[in-house]
């Protein structure tokens, strides 16, 4: 196959000159070629088969060495060093063009390389951006076909539009020193090689549609977020769309499809998207939300029927499952599953305890939206979802309280930039350890965060309709590890009281971090809370918030001068204010 838009076309043939692949396939998309695919990778041993109760499950064993994202490896490579910012690692575009051309020379040979046309947003909105992967990896393929809108309808669009993100990708020999993910986001274009992880390799996800959408965003006046969109009905009709950042592995897929609790009957939680949000102010300034992508892409570990029912189901057929266990007759296994015990480790070799958990902590599963029960229809909706509140948390043992809420927008902005957390197994490095996490966006932010903050804070000049701003911890421990909050289902008792802050309908308590919940509030009907656990969930200990913005403050200087000085004063009013 060829395409009619020759730019297109001019970039496939110079790629093909510089591979060297034995074969070229233009993804179309379909059901059939999805099946190829699959039926290719068990040929070459790169799927397992599941058991049939898994109907159309399939195991996929990646490298030992390449099971998380590598940020010491991602690169943004502007122009100018400044634009990428602290937060980014920075190669000169010619020294990272000349390195991934020598990756590259040759590297298809004997191998098939698949052209992949995909769309991030519904076909037909026009706040979607479309993307072309062009990779020798048959599991990227069909990973992108799960993830995204890809094939036919992605390449019409794409030739109709004549403006495409370029991704080149290889899995290389997999060496872990031969492995770089390198984006160029002036010229619009990912170059990533010698890794088959999702984050590094389905370049639709956060390399497009986190690090160089948030770039294209900012020319263009949207944002893009590491964000899951969420539906509330409450049993009134009232509805409700949230936006709520977390970093990586941190729930954000149980949040977007939770299960309200026993005593909640009437009230129905519908996902919109569950790790990425494209915002645009719409033209009586409310804030519209699309999922760009099309599937889920998530951690498996954790997961059974109560603490995501929902998710449990829909990946009981139709799923491909990374790097987890399975039993003795070969269903896919996970820690905290409550049914099976594991036979054969996430490596492949009989599992011991000693030898660690038996599926990888990351290990993910990949599986089309469509199979959410509770996948609600508007995420196929051209217009987007009017969003209520956007919400930023962080996975923190301490100090930070179960919600508040900011006083504007612009308090808002500084409460986002703030934004800690212990790191987790998405990404290589210790795990646990407590970093800045803006916006949950330090691993995407594509340009500098100064930049970015001061892009956050002239939304403020667009529209007096903006989101409320909220911040949440489901984390918090006290002293011997026991978690003071449920979690789960049961943090909808935490968006209904930001649902009716935002809808006017509650006080709140002032203090120097935001507004904060009285006590009796918060809905705990049914829960069993040990009698100062609340308390403590909604206490704010002015030393301890000292020291935290001391802290936030020394990170913002780091930016140096390009932190806008409007997120400075905010910094001082709430610093002041703690005494
Ligand atoms: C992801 C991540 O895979 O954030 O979504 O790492
Ligand atoms: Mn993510």
């Amino acid at each position: 196959m060829t395409t009619s838009n020759e730019s297109l076309q001019a970039w496939v043939d110079e790629i093909a000159a510089l591979t060297k692949p034995d074969r070229i396939h233009w993804c179309d998309g379909s059901d059939d070629e999805y099946q190829d695919l699959i039926d290719h990778m068990l040929d070459i041993g790169d799927l397992i088969r599941l058991n049939e109760n898994f109907e159309n499950c399939y195991l996929h064993r990646s490298d030992p060495s390449d099971v998380a994202r590598v940020e010491h490896l991602t690169f943004v490579c502007s122009r100018d060093e400044d634009d990428a910012g602290p937060n980014n690692h920075w190669m000169a575009p010619d020294e990272a063009r000349a390195k991934m051309n020598g990756l590259f020379t040759g590297c298809m040979k004997g191998r098939t390389m698949y052209v992949i046309p995909y769309c991030m947003g519904p076909i037909d909105s026009p706040y979607s951006r479309c993307g072309v992967e062009i990779t020798d990896s048959a599991y990227v393929a069909a990973n992108m076909k799960l993830m995204t809108r890809m094939g036919d309808a992605a390449l019409a669009r794409i030739e109709k539009d004549d403006k495409f993100v370029r991704g080149l990708h290889s899995i290389g020999e997999l060496d872990p020193d031969r492995r770089f993910i390198m984006h160029f986001p002036e010229e619009l274009e990912i170059q990533s090689f010698g890794s088959g992880y999702g984050g590094n390799a389905l370049l639709g996800k956060k390399c497009h549609a986190l690090r160089i959408a948030s770039w294209q965003a900012r020319q263009e006046g949207w944002l893009a977020e590491h964000m899951l969109i969420v539906e509330i009905e409450s049993p009134e009709g009232e509805k409700h769309y949230l936006a709520a950042a977390f970093p990586s592995a941190c729930g954000k897929t149980n949040l977007a499809m939770l299960i309200p609790p026993e005593s909640h009957a009437g009230w129905k939680v519908r996902t919109i998207g569950d790790d990425i949000a494209w915002l645009h102010l719409d033209a009586n300034g409310q804030l519209r939300a699309i999922n760009p992508e099309a599937g889920y892409f998530g951690v498996v570990p954790g997961t059974n029927e109560q603490t995501n029912r929902n998710a449990n189901q829909m990946i009981q057929s139709d799923t491909i499952f990374t790097n987890v266990a399975v039993t003795a007759t070969n269903e896919p296994w996970w820690e905290d599953k409550t049914t099976g015990t594991p036979a054969i480790d996430w490596k492949g070799n009989p599992y011991a305890a000693e030898n660690g958990p038996a599926a990888h902590p990351n290990s993910r599963f990949t599986v089309s939206a469509q199979q959410n029960p509770t996948w609600s229809p508007l995420a196929d909706d051209p217009a987007g979802v009017p969003i209520s509140a956007i919400i930023f948390g962080g996975r923190r043992r301490e100090l930070a309280p179960l919600v508040y809420q900011a006083k504007d927008w612009a308090h808002g902005v500084l409460v986002g930039a703030g934004v800690a957390s212990e790191t987790t197994a998405a990404a290589t490095g210790k795990v646990g350890i407590v970093r800045r996490d803006p916006m949950a966006m330090k691993p995407f932010c594509g340009y500098n965060f100064a930049d970015y903050w001061g892009h956050w804070l002239g939304f403020s000049n667009r529209s007096e309709k903006l989101p409320q701003m909220f911040h949440v911890n489901w984390f918090r421990r006290d002293q011997s590890g026991r978690f003071l909050w449920p979690g789960f289902g049961d943090n909808l008792r935490v968006l209904r009281w930001i649902i009716d802050r935002c809808e006017n309908r509650v006080d709140a308590v002032e203090t120097p971090i935001g507004y904060l919940p009285r006590a009796e509030d918060i809905d705990v009907e049914g829960l069993q809370m040990e009698a100062n656990d609340m308390a403590t969930l909604l206490s704010v200990d002015a030393a301890k918030w000292r020291e935290e913005m001391n802290s936030i403050g020394e990170y913002l200087e780091e930016f140096g001068e390009r932190v806008p000085q409007k997120l400075l004063q905010e910094h001082r009013k709430v610093l002041d204010s703690l005494g």
